[in-house]
């Protein structure tokens, strides 16, 4: 038996391969609309205002590990701060729920010599400081994640100016002009890098980057233009941190890119709820794997969920004892999520673990 674990502890054992009283878990979105305390502080507060004032960026992080006996906290912020950072003015419609719009998409290379690379992490220091303002609030033993968004999901963003279910725009530039594509990307990359490296700074434990969109390219399309830049910030991240910053990479859709993943020199994969653990398992036994509960089990009741985790903690323990293995969704948490499911799935992996 492994004696019990603070919470950071175990997150960071996740990633050293050392025995797990349990495994860690957070949850993707944990803090958001689902949450009325979240809704009651965006009734008064735009987006933007939230994540860039320090005392509500905590308040909104803090929330759900009052609630549930989360092992993590995440930093509140989001991905399109660095296309906002870069001058391109994003903005959210009130309630989000259109989603975000970007002021100037890139179609040509005059788009891209236009973003705004001076001081470009003084415009993102705000994070950071989200960073720094939580990691002081929160106790001591719990983990803290930071995050950037993957460089071909901002690239997304950026060309399409929104968000879409195909990325027309996107995925035409990369047949057209690869060369533009591939010229932004490593300039997103350097940017995501850097404020990566600055949330370590202010005391991030682990950071995640979110490949929202990365499922939609082929093989050889994901190896040719996203992994470049993944490793580009996986390579600068390691050297900034001298290996101790660990990293992890969340593909939405990605399980026929999984024998690919390796290349990108994250510590660990999330999978998303349709990618199979035992056969990411099998591919990747070395690094540390989070996952993969589909975000809408929680629609369908305590009984399911639990049965859920369940099951899940089998799966990981079948390889290793559950060693590097961390308990999460297998995407991020929808408005309308019960509560009272979001409770039953951490307790039962904090308790159903033991
Ligand atoms: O607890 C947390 O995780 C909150 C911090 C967080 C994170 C990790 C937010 C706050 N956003 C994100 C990541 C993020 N943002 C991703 C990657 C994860 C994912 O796929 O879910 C993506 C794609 C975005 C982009 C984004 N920001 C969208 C989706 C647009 C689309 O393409 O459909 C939206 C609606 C936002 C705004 C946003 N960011 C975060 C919140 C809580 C919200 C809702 C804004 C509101 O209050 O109305």
């Amino acid at each position: 038996m492994t004696p019990t674990l603070s919470s950071r502890q175990r997150l960071l054992r996740s990633f050293t391969g050392e025995p797990l009283d349990r495994p860690a878990v957070w949850l993707m979105r944990q803090a958001g609309r689902y949450l009325s305390g979240y809704r009651a502080v965006r009734a008064q507060h735009g987006f933007w205002d939230v994540c860039k004032t320090p005392a509500l960026s905590t308040q909104v992080a803090l929330e759900p590990m009052a609630l549930f006996p989360l092992d993590a906290a995440i930093v509140f912020s989001d991905i399109l701060v660095v296309p906002d950072a870069l001058g391109l003015s994003v903005s959210f419609s009130s309630g989000g729920g259109d989603g975000p719009r970007v002021g100037r998409p890139l179609r040509a290379r005059a788009d891209l010599d236009a973003w705004q690379l001076d001081d470009v992490q003084a415009r993102l220091a705000f994070v950071p400081r989200a960073a720094a303002h939580l990691r002081a609030a929160l106790p001591a033993d719990r983990g803290l994640l930071g995050f950037a968004g993957a460089p071909f999901t901002l690239l997304c963003y950026t060309v399409d100016g929104g968000s879409s279910d195909d990325f027309v725009h996107t995925r035409t530039l990369l047949a057209r002009d690869p060369g533009l594509a591939e010229a932004a990307l490593s300039t997103l990359a350097a940017v995501a890098a850097d404020l990566l490296c600055a949330q370590f700074d202010a005391g991030c434990d682990v950071v995640q980057l979110f490949d929202t969109w990365g499922g939609l390219l082929t093989r050889d399309d994901y190896a040719r233009f996203a992994l470049p830049a993944l490793r580009a910030i996986t390579d600068r991240v390691r050297a900034h941190t001298k290996g101790q910053g660990k990293t992890i990479l969340f593909v939405r859709g990605g399980h026929h890119l999984l024998p690919l993943l390796g290349e990108a020199g994250v510590d660990g994969l999330s999978l998303d709820w349709r990618t199979p653990w035992r056969e990411a398992r099998t591919l990747h036994p070395r690094l540390t794997l989070q996952g993969n509960i589909d975000p809408v089990a929680l629609f369908a009741g305590a009984d399911h969920v639990r049965a859920r985790v369940r099951a899940l903690l089998r799966d990981m323990r079948a390889d290793d004892d559950g060693r590097r293995c961390i308990v999460n969704l297998g995407h991020g948490i929808l408005p309308g999520t019960p509560e009272d499911a979001v409770a039953a799935l951490v307790d039962e992996v904090v308790r159903g673990a033991g």
